[in-house]
């Protein structure tokens, strides 16, 4: 009898265990009934960083089953927009948000104010010389009232500074063009003629490894800074570049911490999991010299997003947004960065579309 029931027991276990293989297999190649956005309606959108060429095809069809808000990844920021100081390019930005409004996605205004992609006319005068403080004042204050006001009611929130803190632990602001014209006042200058020009816009402040402690305390400090100063900041975006080795689990909640006690509301703007290490020198490939995408990686990048999503939920009172940063593995801007020539594989999707071990470990909990 004993070896009777101990056999079936057995055998029972057998059958679930092969039953729950069969489900987690057909799960991992089958396509996904549900949007991300749906398996997180109770907790925030879930967004994602576009260019046009992803508002057709297979990616457009991606991005509407999956996500309810968008990200231009490049078409507004002031290089791109404002190439001349009297000419706009609006067409790439616009046709975004014509796409998000004909599917009823929310827009994050990307960026406002940023130390890359400046357009060259910005901090020079017509003879080659270096603008004064109040002329850059001024250009700035005419560019955030333009753009902001075209898209008003249709761009819920701004990353209005972007990267203003410096790489060098030693330093405080970044030695930026910005920074050496006007001091540190375009910071809340930026601020304040965003909520100007659109009072009902979030307002965000938009930065990377915002979870490294030494880097966290100077955001936090010009956070504070800013707040004590009453100047209108709704946020903070934590980039989310992150990869399989950080930020760990206890970094991430730190930071979600420290940044909620300013009473700002927390996004995450840019999330995508590298398979290589941060780096902001150059090297190729791995030490291995390969650039595979390998099962041990898969996994290793799926408990990764796992354990982010985990905590995400845990923190939803705090967190209004979830935004990564490209669609699918077909194209990340990781694949040239830092060095071109190796592939990344930094997201949710593979370069078909399909979803990755780490999609079905972010949406079952
Ligand atoms: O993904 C963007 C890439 O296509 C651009 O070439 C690059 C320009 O420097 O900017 C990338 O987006 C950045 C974002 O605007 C701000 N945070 C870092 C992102 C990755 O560099």
């Amino acid at each position: 009898m004993k070896t009777f029931f101990a056999s079936r027991r057995r055998l029972a276990t057998a059958g679930l265990l092969l039953a729950g293989f069969a489900v987690l297999s057909s799960q991992q190649t089958a396509a996904p009934k549900k949007g991300l956005k749906d398996y997180y309606k109770d907790y925030f959108p879930v967004g994602v960083a576009v260019g046009r060429a992803q508002l057709q095809g297979p990616e457009a069809a991606l991005i509407k089953q999956q996500f309810n808000s968008v990200t231009p990844e490049n078409a507004m920021k002031m290089g791109p927009l404002h190439p001349e100081e009297n000419r706009y390019f609006w067409a790439d930005a616009d046709a975004i948000v014509d796409f998000a409004q004909a599917n009823k996605l929310r827009v994050r205004g990307h960026n406002l104010l940023w130390h890359e992609q400046t357009p060259r006319w910005l901090f020079k005068n017509a003879d080659g010389s270096r603008v004064s403080k109040d002329v850059l004042l001024k250009r700035l204050h005419d560019h955030i009232f333009t753009v902001v006001k075209r898209y008003q009611g249709k761009i819920y929130a701004w990353d209005v500074v972007n990267e203003a803190i410096a790489d060098n632990p030693q330093e405080f602001l970044r030695n930026s063009e910005w920074y050496q014209i006007c001091g540190d006042e375009f910071i809340a200058k930026a601020f304040e003629y965003a909520h100007e020009a659109d009072p009902k816009a979030q307002l965000f402040y938009n930065d990377y490894n915002t979870e490294r402690p030494e880097k966290r305390e100077r955001i936090f400090k010009l956070l504070k800074q800013l707040k004590d100063a009453k100047v209108p900041i709704d946020g903070v975006g934590l980039q989310g570049h992150w990869s399989l080795q950080e930020p760990t689990e206890p970094e991430l909640r730190a930071a979600l911490d420290q940044y909620a006690s300013l009473g700002l509301k927390v996004q995450i703007t840019e999330l995508d999991v590298s398979i290589y290490p941060w780096e902001k020198d150059r090297r190729a490939k791995r030490p291995d010299e390969s650039d595979a995408y390998t099962p041990e990686l898969a996994r290793q990048q799926a408990a990764q997003y796992k354990m982010f999503f985990r905590v995400f939920r845990d923190y939803k009172k705090v967190l209004t947004g979830v935004t990564f940063w490209n669609v699918s593995d077909k194209y990340s801007w990781l694949d040239t960065y830092p060095v071109a020539g190796r592939k990344n594989y930094p997201l949710l999707f593979d370069q078909n579309q399909q979803p990755k071990q780490a999609f079905w470990e972010v949406v079952q909990f």
